[in-house]
């Protein structure tokens, strides 16, 4: 008999006396937390729905027990799912949304064990709102992140970008290879140094769609960043930061935008201080000046409001999106081939291409915020703005939706085609969140992501926060709780609630990655990741080589700092889980969840 056997025996022996003795009490010595008790690690808020999913068969009871005393103070069954999860197994639901008490607890399930330590409470997801914003502040490049705001995630300068080369694929008669420019600031884009266009554009788009849709909350976000003390909404300050470097990738010459600044190749996993190679921005594109365009349209708008704090700020914001507007009208398929246009250019560049085909969905985009900001109608006419009836989830090449996102909440301002246009648009929408939510409580994790495969591919967390997105946005024009209570439960998945056990948010939960594929978390002189940031997520796709411990879909992840198909971090995956968890944050009250 092994010693865990007996000592789970004897401790099965000691509960029973302890139970019999008192029946409110357990004794968890000699019992093994279990990290297949799953659940959102952070904890729940007092009147929201509460789940956690055990993964294992013919169990029947759970309690939850307080984490100091160990006393019961809920008892239930544990419920078999109505479906198997995507492993062919069922799993059991303990539903303990009946218990509201604020404090901290663990679930105990006998002849099992217990699970790590959870709050409930208001507010219960504060820090990681702010976290998950201060995470780009730690993406800064060209600027030393001291002590003061870094805690022990301190570092140097890096990158200053103030003496970046034209390639030869961007070269123009006034500015041929070799021409120096500078274009400082902004976030590096993920795991590595490099800066793109596009993938800072839904990045920012989604941040400022953030503001746009609640702006009373996000003025109350304090960073700790050093803008902290001006008169400028943190999360503004942040997304400036990348916005002024955007603003330096357009050629003032004609307006088109380079579509990244970087380096020819990767640098090694080293601090952003170490590496001096040559920086080049690369040809213009169409995706990115019409994300270029959209982006600064957007922040034109919102920044308007803080022209004394940020005098003429907005005017160049909108200068440059009508000017780069007027270049993809003139260049409207230059798409960004990174292997053909090796075979024409040295030094050959190898790093990230985000390299699209299809540009209906940036002129949408653009289209819409440039009406918005401006009311002028002939953006919005030059383009059709529903080609068809696809609502497709926002991805780096795929931005339509953030455009109908903004339609729909300046919705009262509209007037004629684009009033019925936004009719249209809110049932699709409403539609889409319908095809989300129907089923999602008969899953094995009784969450939206993960109802089928399809869900995992490259990035997969991100599409569980913007299936959130969507279902926010459906929550906001229907006000039906429903809507936010599925919002609700794909935050679950990504804090616990899935099928590795994993919160994906470095630094957030009491199992989360430690090894993200993110050069300043490997390099630096500090156990713990740099905090805040989503990690990619299960893809069984394996683009980087790097053996999984399972091909099940929701499986398919390694916290392995070479897997950068599962494990490394961006910028545009972040960007939706700030929204995320901070509109529920900014609903709690609104609908229930938290009573004051
Ligand atoms: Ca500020
Ligand atoms: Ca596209
Ligand atoms: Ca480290």
């Amino acid at each position: 008999m092994s010693f865990f056997f007996k000592s789970f025996l004897l401790s099965s022996f000691l509960i029973f006396v302890n139970i019999t003795l008192n029946a409110q009490q357990v004794n968890l010595n000699n019992l093994f937390l279990s990290e297949n008790i799953r659940f959102n690690q952070l904890g729940f808020y007092p009147n929201a729905q509460k789940i956690a999913v055990v993964s294992a068969d013919s169990l029947t009871k759970f309690e939850i027990i307080t984490a100091k005393e160990n006393k019961i103070v809920f008892s239930g069954n544990l419920q078999p799912s109505t479906n198997v999860a995507l492993n062919g197994k069922k799993t059991l639901i303990a539903n303990f949304s009946d218990f509201t008490k604020p404090g901290d607890y663990i679930i105990y399930i006998p002849d099992m064990g217990y699970s790590y330590q959870f709050s409930i409470k208001n507010d219960v997801f504060a820090d990681l709102a702010k976290g998950t914003v201060k995470a780009f502040y730690y993406q800064r490049a060209s600027m030393a992140l001291p002590e003061k705001y870094a805690g022990p995630w301190f570092r140097n300068a890096g990158h200053p970008d103030n003496k970046v080369l034209i390639h030869p694929s961007a070269a123009t008669e006034k500015k041929p290879t070799g021409t120096i420019i500078s274009a400082p600031r902004g976030w590096y884009d993920a795991g590595d140094y490099n800066k793109y266009i596009v993938n800072s554009g839904i990045t920012t788009g989604t941040l400022l769609s953030l503001y746009e849709d609640f702006p009373s909350y996000v003025k109350k976000i304090n960073l700790n960043i050093p803008e902290s003390s001006n008169k400028v909404p943190d999360e503004l300050d942040e997304i400036l930061w990348n916005v002024r470097w955007m603003l330096c990738m357009q050629d003032q010459d004609d307006g088109g935008v380079y579509n990244k600044l970087t380096n020819a190749f990767f640098d090694g996993m080293v601090m952003p201080e170490i590496t001096k190679l040559p920086r080049y921005v690369v040809q213009k594109g169409t995706s990115a000046t019409l994300d270029f365009a959209a982006v600064t349209a957007q922040a034109s708008r919102i920044f308007r409001k803080y022209e004394t704090q940020l005098p003429g700020l907005s005017d160049s914001c909108l200068n440059a999106a009508k000017k780069a507007w007027d270049w993809a009208i003139k260049n409207p398929s230059m798409s960004y081939d990174q292997n053909s246009m090796n075979n024409k250019y040295e030094p050959k560049i190898t790093t990230g291409g985000y390299g699209d085909r299809n540009f209906t969905d940036e002129f949408i985009w653009a289209a819409i915020e440039l009406y918005l900001t401006t009311q002028n109608e002939k953006y919005y006419t030059a383009v059709n703005i529903l080609p068809d009836e696809r609502m497709p989830l926002p991805s780096w090449n795929n931005v339509r939706l953030l455009g109908y996102y903004s339609l729909l909440r300046n919705e009262a301002a509209l007037k004629n085609n684009q009033k019925t246009d936004a009719e249209i648009i809110k049932k699709r929408l409403l539609k889409m969140a319908n095809d989300f939510i129907e089923g999602a409580s008969s899953t094995a994790y009784q969450t939206v992501m993960g109802k089928t495969n399809r869900d995992f591919g490259w990035g997969s967390n991100a599409n569980a926060a913007n299936q959130g997105i969507v279902l926010i946005q459906a929550y906001q024009i229907t006000k039906d709780k429903k809507y936010l209570d599925h919002a609700l439960s794909n935050l679950d998945y990504l804090l616990g609630r899935n099928a590795t056990g994993f919160s994906y948010v470095t630094g957030f939960g009491s199992k989360t990655p430690m090894f993200p594929h993110h050069r300043p978390s490997a390099a630096d002189r500090i156990k713990e990741p740099v905090p805040g940031f989503l990690v990619g997520g299960p893809n069984p796709g394996k683009q980087d080589g790097v053996a999984l411990p399972s091909m099940v879909a929701d499986e398919a992840y390694t916290d392995s700092m070479n897997s950068y198909a599962a494990n490394e971090i961006a910028i545009n995956w972040n960007a939706p889980l700030v929204y995320l968890v901070n509109a529920i944050q900014a609903l709690q009250y609104e609908c229930g969840y938290s009573k004051n």
